[in-house]
């Protein structure tokens, strides 16, 4: 497929280190994903579904040890501990290959290397970069045609340049006590190792397009981030642009496909995704931030997606999509998950492969309990989203007019605020915290600091990265404005207050109308924060003025609270964190207690 020596030769390399018994190419050719998709059905590695319910979908299980990003298995290894930084794990390069060299000696024995040329971003735009991921493992075959653009066509562009991200996967035993996911930014090299799930294996998507692009981003001034894009249509046939980035597992997808109350439809608001996961930007001519989605498809989390929270993810589910730990409607051969509707199958195989008893259902243990695991997936392409923007086809991007920032709050951050100036929205980035889900292993509902949803996912020293915005800042002539949301906060029963979905519009429409000018707001100690009326409440069951009032109150103490932890995080993060930074946390607090 290729002449260029660069990758044929590190092909060469990385087989005789592996030793696989044949080497096949991936072209992006529908004949060959299908006699792979055969394949891998009569292995079991894949399941076929019903094809009159679900035409092209298939179910994977993947091991009950490997069900979701491993954070602490994630490495950065740069030349010194001190470009990774502290939030980032950190071995030196040269011990690094050597242990990885010991894990991938003669593990793909027996088995094919497929060799994935990839693109991220439209082939051939101003922002693609190219990637080749050899793996051992269909399904990651299977995935990365949907994620990303594969195939000759990748070749062609990237003709004899050297200029592209090395990615090496072997499943091996999936032994999670030798499990790696380690990425080389100096090297553009990505090694993953005893996995075979979604983030850990799908090289293009966080390993690529956001820890090696967030480094190649820093060094050529442009950004990659965990940020949605959507556009809103006014009824005058204007579209306005925004990315919002929340952590793993807090409604990216969700708010990204959201389609608006039945006031806005009947106005003419229409709401188009660019894309519910990452987000590259760059300054364009113009002066304002353009944004591209680099993928091709949505790993989406399966559990709560239905009819009524995310019709048109569900939509873009009901073709051509590979679920994985969902479980299994034996009855019609289809599949369910928690929350997509309320007859939970009665012959059905959970997502560890047991046969499931729905009545054992116990909200206090989903994990050993439900039907499908908590961070269950469907890997959809793009192009089946019935709210897809036309933009996404196009490699120019979107002009963003805001960046709304959020996390999962019981308390403390308001439904909306705006900060008061790029630096003071980069600020409120830094110090965005979540309760934390089952994207990732470990524990679930602790609240950590996860910077601008990046934590897990810079790919170099955490202070170094908030410089980079602040640089950003200076360079963009037109910059975004920049917000901070919260649709998770309780009452006293630890109920959500605000209802969220759909409903965020009326948010948006907040947000967008600070953007234009067209809504007054009060400045608080955090920033502006909207006057009650300004959120459209009409056609809310049960949401008042007051209840609106009620989601935006600051409680300083348990702000003041906040800064402390903030100080301590600041602390750990360490020498890097820019001065600028500390300035707006002392000036946060001196408002606090004034
Ligand atoms: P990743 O793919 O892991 O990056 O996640 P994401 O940010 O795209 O999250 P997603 O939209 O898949 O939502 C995750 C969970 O949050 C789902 O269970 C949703 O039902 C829930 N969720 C999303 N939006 C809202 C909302 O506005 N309110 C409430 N209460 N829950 C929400
Ligand atoms: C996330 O965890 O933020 C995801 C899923 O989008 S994964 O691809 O596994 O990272
Ligand atoms: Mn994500």
């Amino acid at each position: 497929m290729t002449s260029n020596k660069y990758v044929l030769n590190w092909i060469d390399e990385m087989a005789a280190m592996t030793k696989p018994d044949k080497i096949v190419w991936i072209d992006g050719s529908e004949e060959q994903a299908d006699r792979l998709r055969d394949e891998a059905c009569k292995t079991g590695e894949m399941i076929k579904l019903n094809e009159e319910k679900l035409p092209g979908c298939y179910l994977h299980r993947t091991a009950v040890n490997d069900v979701a990003r491993v954070e602490d298995r994630t490495f950065i290894c740069t030349p010194t501990k001190e470009e990774a930084g502290n939030i980032n794990n950190w071995i030196a390069p040269d011990e690094m290959y050597a242990r990885l060299k010991k894990l991938y000696t003669g593990s793909m024995k027996g088995k094919t290397m497929y060799v994935i040329p990839y693109s991220m971003s439209v082939i051939g735009s101003p922002f693609a970069k190219y990637g080749i991921e050899l793996t051992d493992s269909i399904y990651v075959v299977l995935n990365m045609l949907i994620m990303t653009r594969v195939g000759t066509k990748v070749m062609e562009a990237l003709g004899d340049s050297p200029d592209y991200v090395k990615g090496l996967h072997a499943t091996a035993d999936c032994d999670p006590e030798n499990r790696y996911i380690v990425q080389f930014p100096q090297d553009n090299t990505i090694m993953s190792v005893n996995s075979a799930y979604g983030g850990n294996v799908l090289l293009g998507k966080k390993c690529f397009a956001l820890r090696i692009a967030s480094y190649l981003g820093r060094k050529e001034n442009w950004m990659a981030e965990h940020m949605l894009i959507l556009g809103v249509t006014y009824p005058d046939g204007s579209k306005h642009y925004v990315t919002a980035a929340f952590p793993s597992a807090c409604g990216k997808t969700n708010l990204a496909m959201l389609i608006p109350p039945k006031q806005y439809l009947e106005k003419g608001y229409k709401i188009e995704t660019v894309g519910d996961d990452i987000a590259w930007l760059r300054i364009g001519q113009d002066g304002r931030l353009w944004a591209v989605n680099p993928e091709n498809g949505f790993f989406g989390v399966a559990p709560g997606t239905n009819e009524k929270s995310n019709p048109n993810a569900l939509a873009s589910t009901r073709k051509d999509t590979i679920f994985t730990n969902v479980c299994h409607n034996l009855d019609d051969n289809t599949v369910w998950w928690e929350g997509l509707n309320d007859n939970p199958p009665h012959n059905a195989i959970n997502w560890k492969g047991e046969k499931w008893d729905y009545t054992k259902y116990d909200k206090a243990d989903k994990i050993n309990t439900s039907g499908a695991h908590p961070n269950s997936r469907f890997t959809a392409k793009a192009e089946n989203c019935p709210c897809l923007s036309d933009e996404f086809y196009k490699g120019a991007g979107v002009p963003v007019e805001a960046i709304i920032f959020g996390g999962r709050r019981a308390k403390t951050a308001p439904l909306v605020y705006q900060s008061t100036s790029w630096q003071n929205g980069t600020f409120v980035g830094s110090i965005m915290a979540s309760e934390t889900t089952a994207a990732a292993a470990g524990a679930i509902g602790v609240v950590r600091r996860d910077p601008m949803a990046m934590r897990p996912f810079v790919g170099y020293n955490m202070g170094d990265y908030w410089a980079h915005w602040l640089k950003m800042g200076n360079l963009i002539p037109n910059p975004p404005k920049i917000f901070h949301v919260n649709w998770f906060r309780t009452d006293a029963e630890g109920h959500f207050i605000w209802p969220g979905f759909g409903d965020n519009m009326r948010v948006l429409m907040w947000i967008l109308g600070r953007c234009e000018g067209k809504y007054d707001a009060d400045l608080s100690p955090i920033g502006y924060l909207p006057k009650a009326e300004d959120i459209n409440i009409e056609g809310l069951n049960g949401i008042t003025r007051d209840t609106i009032r009620e989601l935006l109150t600051i409680d300083k103490q348990s702000w003041l609270d906040d800064v402390a932890h903030i100080r301590e995080f600041y602390a750990f993060v360490g020498q890097a964190v820019p001065h600028a930074l500390y300035d707006e946390l002392d000036a946060l607090e001196a408002r606090l207690k004034n």
